[in-house]
């Protein structure tokens, strides 16, 4: 299985976040690519960095005005008197309609969290981390392989069109399925196995019928991004009956609702999709010991995830990483889903 992956994504190294009412280090944090480059040589896989991306393929995602916000945000940042990383310390009003020239006014307008600081190194770690994802796609497409996977750090799935949070900037996985779209798929799946929603993602696609997306994730009631990931959001127009909730209850364990929830979601509507192309947003904070957990995945469940999927969908299959947080045992988990994949096939 190719692997992409580019020492520039380790440059990205926000100072802190806010967790439970402090400053703390960021928990999406350059350590996380660093367990998982030491799992993937001790099972013996090697990783290659993906060819640049063509900036322009990023309009096939993200609106020109933002590229242009986040491709200068920090120096922007930096020239107007401001310090350190790039953080919104305001939201827009609602019913306010003006767009903000200075940066802090279009950090309000962009973010939609408080949580993903923008540094000096930011853009190029997330451009590196989307050209993962589509070198991925293009490895499924180009030499027929059956599987690729994209280590993207930063992660994408909570990024939208026009915004940013949840420690993503770039969408890396709706960049991918735009990529197999391109390079011929008909029809792309996304299935988002992240524990958190992915709302940039469904916001992405929510009128189109050419991508699927499904989401599995804790309930947004008590869950970030609480504003959207519920089981009656559809689809609309065009796009009405090809994206799919499926929010958990805290705690849920494999046995406990996890594989049955998993395994109705791929039988009832990814595999009756008939997709060209199965795009996996794996993230792995899901782990019952993962700092952000919710829910409450065991190591051995990822390498049951890994094997589900393998045997129920027989479809070409880019993993592109998300989230997951517990530093130490993040690169066993993953490698458990990959060994789990490679049984079930
Ligand atoms: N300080 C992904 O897993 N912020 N993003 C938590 C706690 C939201 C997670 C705040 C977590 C976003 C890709
Ligand atoms: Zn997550």
């Amino acid at each position: 299985m190719k692997v992409f992956f580019d020492p520039d994504q380790l440059q990205h190294a926000g100072q802190g976040e806010l967790s439970r009412g402090r400053l703390i280090p960021c928990y999406e944090n350059p350590e996380r690519s660093r367990s998982i480059l030491r799992a993937l040589e001790q099972g013996k896989l090697d990783s290659e960095p993906p060819p640049p991306l063509d900036p322009g393929f990023l309009a096939s995602v993200h609106s020109p005005d933002y590229l242009e916000f986040l491709a200068s945000a920090h120096e922007d940042w930096l020239a107007t008197g401001h310090e350190g990383d790039a953080l919104p310390f305001a939201f827009r009003p609602p019913g306010d309609s003006r767009v903000p020239t200075a940066i802090a006014g279009r950090l309000a307008e962009y973010a939609f969290a408080v949580d993903s600081p923008i540094t000096a190194h930011t853009w190029r770690a997330a451009l590196a981390s989307a050209a993962c994802a589509v070198a991925g796609a293009k490895e499924l497409r180009g030499s027929g392989s059956e599987a690729a996977l994209a280590l993207s750090r930063p992660p994408g799935h909570h990024a939208s069109t026009r915004n940013y949070g949840g420690y993503c900037y770039l969408n890396n996985a709706a960049l991918a399925a735009e990529q197999l779209l391109q390079d011929g798929c008909r029809r792309v799946a996304i299935l988002d196995v992240d524990e958190h929603h992915g709302n940039g993602t469904q916001e992405i696609f929510y009128r189109r019928p050419d991508v699927l997306t499904v989401s599995l994730h804790a309930d947004p009631e008590y869950a970030f991004p609480y504003f959207i990931g519920f089981a009656e959001e559809c689809g609309e127009a065009e796009g009405h009956g090809f994206n799919r909730n499926v929010p958990l209850p805290r705690r849920s364990t494999w046995t406990g609702g996890y594989e049955a929830a998993l395994v109705d979601a791929l039988t009832q509507t990814v595999v009756p999709f008939e997709p060209d192309a199965l795009v996996v947003a794996l993230g792995l904070d899901a782990y019952a010991a993962d700092p952000l957990a919710y829910l409450a995945l065991e190591t051995e469940d990822f390498r049951a995830l890994g094997s589900t999927l393998a045997s129920r969908c027989p479809f070409p299959t880019l993993f592109v990483l998300e989230g997951g947080y517990h530093v130490e045992d993040l690169g066993r988990n993953l490698m458990a889903v990959l060994d789990g994949w490679r049984a079930g096939r």
